[in-house]
Order: structure tokens, then sequence, then C-alpha cells
């Protein structure tokens, strides 16, 4: 397990730049460090307040990592100038955290390996709850990228998801996704809702609304981590 290998750490890390050709999802990254991508949870069309997403995403990352040593976690938006990313990389300077471990990346989750030359294993998704391609942002992105093959691998696993909850679902390597950019899975995350016009709007209760983006952080990476060991 990767709890086994910590003390393989520094080794791994080194061989990261070592690409191996081919991808078999019943292997994940033996050479690589294993490394999820995961936008920022609900705060763009799910309208949830950043400043308490940033200091979800700070906690959260900060009980993985000291869990899972030999594991890597990465915060993706799309532009220099997102707010989410600034807040959390001010955070990270502020407790003086592994970079190694967890650091914020610009660009598009679809392409983070062929126009990035970041490797992820896995990425995750800000999903809707029944799960359907479309609608904007990430998940539109995601699905788009991914062929029709994401669909029905997730059909197969799950037929919805309640917010605070994540599936992990495993990609068809005949996806473009899987054979482009070396992703083996998808983990769909459904988060709270601030936004009066989507299912499950939580009018404004933060106290509700961060349990929920707790539990949706918590589910994503135990859903990495099953992946992993
Ligand atoms: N690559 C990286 N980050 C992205 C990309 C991309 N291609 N596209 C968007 N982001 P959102 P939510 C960032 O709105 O707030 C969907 O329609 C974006 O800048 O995708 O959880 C679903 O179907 C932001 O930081 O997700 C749901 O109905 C983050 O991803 C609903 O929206 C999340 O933004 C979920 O809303």
């Amino acid at each position: 397990s990767i709890l086994d290998n910590a003390n393989l750490e520094s080794k791994e890390v080194e061989g990261q730049e070592v690409g191996s050709a081919g991808y078999h999802a019943d292997q994940v990254c033996l050479d690589d460090i294993s490394t999820l991508a995961f936008p920022s949870i609900s705060t763009s069309d799910f309208q949830f307040n950043l400043e308490k997403a940033a200091d979800i995403i700070i906690e959260k990352v900060v009980e993985f990592s000291n869990k899972f040593r030999n594991a890597r976690l990465v915060l993706v938006d799309l532009s220099h100038k997102s707010k989410i990313l600034s807040l959390v990389k001010a955070r990270v300077v502020e407790k003086n955290m592994d970079t190694q471990r967890f650091f914020t990346h610009v660009g598009d989750i679809t392409h983070l390996y062929s126009r990035g030359g970041l490797r992820c294993n896995a990425i995750a998704n800000a999903a809707n709850w029944r799960l359907k391609p479309g609608g904007g942002g990430v998940n539109a992105a995601i699905f788009n990228a991914a062929g029709p093959e994401l669909e029905s691998a997730t059909k197969e696993k799950v037929k919805s998801l309640s917010p605070g909850n994540a599936a992990v679902v495993p990609l068809p390597s005949s996806s473009p996704l899987f054979t482009r950019e070396g992703v083996t899975h998808v983990i769909h995350v459904l988060g709270p809702n601030m936004n009066p016009q989507r299912p499950n709007y939580l009018n404004n209760d933060y106290s509700k609304g961060c349990k929920i983006l707790q539990d949706a952080y918590t589910s994503l990476f135990e859903g990495f981590a099953s992946i992993v060991m």
C-alpha cells in the first residue's frame, strides 16, 4: 500500500519524470508518483464562498497528506487570475506546506499531460447529481474530452450522487483521456450548491454547506486512496 511505501518517497519523486509507455487501469502508477488533479468543488456554478472553500481545501489536503505520504494532490483551475488558486496558494505559503505533496496548477484539467507535462492518474469532476454530461463548467469539459466511454462507464458504476459524496469510475482504455493524458480514473464529486437555480439549493446555510464540502473532499480523497493502494 502507499502507506507501506512511505519510505520510498524521495525515490518515487525523482522517478516522476520518467514516463512509462502504456497504461493499465489495474496497474496504477508504479513508476510515477500517484497524482490526483482536482478542480475547486462548488466554487463556480454552485457559488460557494471562496474563502470558506479555500480553508476546507487546505484542511482536507493536510488530513490526506498526513495519512498518505506517497501520493500527490494538485488543485487545478483554468486561469492565472483564478481567485480560488490565489487564496489556496496564500494558505500553502502561510502554513509552510510541502509543495511536492500539494500544489496548484493553471491549465485545463482535460489536457494536463499533453499541454502541461503533468501526469495525473486520476482527475476529479465537479459533477451534477444525475452524473449527466454537459451543463457547462468542468463537468462538460471532462465528459467531452473523455468521449462516450465515460458516460457508459459512469452509468455502469453509479446512477446518481447525493451532495457530499464521490464515485470512482475507471476509465476504459479506449477513452482519449486515457490514451492521450494517462488518466485511468475519473472521480465524480457532488458538492454543496448555493445557486438558487440548481437542485439541492442550500439557501446560504453555510453550517450545512461547509459540512457537505468537507464530506465531499473526504469522499474524493478516500476514493483516490482506494485506487492507489
Ligand atoms: N479545467 C480546470 N478547471 C476548470 C475547468 C477545466 N476545463 N472548467 C472549469 N474549471 P464548476 P461547481 C473550474 O462550475 O461550482 C456543472 O455544470 C472552475 O473555474 O465546473 O461545482 C455541473 O454539472 C471552478 O474553479 O463546478 C454542476 O451542475 C471549478 O472548476 C455544477 O456545474 C468548478 O467549477 C457544479 O458546479
